[in-house]
């Protein structure tokens, strides 16, 4: 990479590509050109970045030709056909599918928590985590940093944009069916209101929540929750973290919930904890109960931090604390660290200043 390295983003015209954009252009910019790809059915669109319109190229082998570092967001089929085209044209691929977190040659980042990671990338491919993970690994990262952790118990609160444009038209078409109306008291109203296309979801999210996310994996545990397990674990180097998660999906157009049990090494006490979630880089500690302080999707939506609050000890055990954390599933989650990642990677070469978190 010579000068301001090429920026390619592939999956532009999507839910987390358009977050994509509105990223680029409010961080620092270190990129020269920046180059829209998409779909061919998206091909020829005209976007804005930085405030000037781009045109959307096609998914080709070509489109690639010149550019440093590939921003994917694609489904995972097309990422595992795609990234290593654009990796074998010379391009530094981040990809935010789930086609190669997993793979023990592919290192899975976030900059807050295991940066050094990114530079061992032997097929030219680093990956993000899924948005449920990254929602609560930045805290729990600081938190282990301190305390070691040793055992980790999650429920997620999914906002429906996780499930993409589908997700989020889905759950507004339903509200519009609900709104006004007295459902919501008898066995199956919301059900019938809402008719048999739920969208992406298994059930109605208007006025439910649904205890599901991703596909059926072995002995009923789902998708979802098996990549924050995996994923939580060779973020954090632990291989073997107990992690039991539930991942539940709300009526929330954009930032995921967690609740948090963890455990650790040693006893922990919560001023020492809220002292370091205050100070971690990339969290804010938002934690009054009294005043009636704590992070919820309404206020957090939009916003770049994970947002911690509830901070207690376990009433039965004094190793372990109990969190809330709540986080932009589209930002954090997805497109910010990405653009982090990529940051990361374009300073390799750049005179060794190290990005903004
Ligand atoms: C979801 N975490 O919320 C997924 C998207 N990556 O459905």
């Amino acid at each position: 990479m010579t000068g301001r390295p090429t920026l390619a983003v592939v999956g532009a015209t999507g839910a987390v590509g358009t977050v994509m954009l509105q990223i680029l252009s409010q961080r620092a910019d270190i990129w020269g050109e920046i180059r829209l790809i998409a779909s061919p059915r998206s091909a020829g669109r005209k976007l804005t970045v930085r405030g000037a319109e781009v045109e959307v190229a096609a998914l080709t082998e070509d489109a690639f030709a010149g550019v440093d570092i590939a921003l994917f967001d694609v489904p995972d089929e097309v990422a595992a056909e795609w990234a290593p085209v654009a990796a074998a044209r010379g391009a530094v691929v981040v990809d935010n599918s789930g086609a190669f977190r997993m793979d023990p040659d592919v290192p899975l980042v976030v900059p807050e928590v295991n940066p050094h990671t990114v530079r061992s990338r032997p097929r030219g491919i680093v990956a993000n985590p899924n948005c449920t993970t990254l929602t609560m690994i930045v805290a729990l990262g600081a938190l282990h940093a301190e305390f070691g952790l040793r055992e980790l118990v999650v429920s997620s609160y999914q906002a429906v944009s996780g499930a993409g444009r589908a997700g989020v038209e889905a759950l507004r078409a339903q509200l519009s069916l609900v709104a006004g109306t007295e459902l919501g008291t008898s066995p199956g109203d919301v059900r019938r209101a809402v008719g048999e296309d739920t969208g992406p979801f298994p059930e109605p999210v208007a006025l439910n929540v649904v205890p599901w996310a991703g596909s059926l994996r072995e002995d009923g545990w789902s998708s979802e929750e098996m990549k924050v397990r995996d994923e939580s674990r060779k973020i954090l180097g632990l291989p073997r973290l107990p992690v039991a998660v539930t991942c539940v999906r709300v009526p929330v157009i954009t930032t995921h919930s967690l609740t948090v049990h963890a455990r650790f090494q040693r006893e922990v006490g919560v001023e020492g904890a809220r002292e370091i979630l205050a100070t971690a880089p990339g969290v804010v500690l938002c934690d009054d109960p009294a005043a009636g302080e704590f992070p919820t999707p309404a206020d957090v939506v939009g916003t770049d931090p994970t947002w911690v609050g509830r901070v207690r000890r376990a009433l039965d055990d004094p190793t372990a604390l109990e969190l809330f954390v709540c986080g932009d599933n589209l930002r954090k989650g997805a497109a910010l660290n990405c653009a982090q990642i990529a940051e990361l990677i374009a300073a390799e070469t750049s005179a060794g200043v190290p990005p903004a978190l």
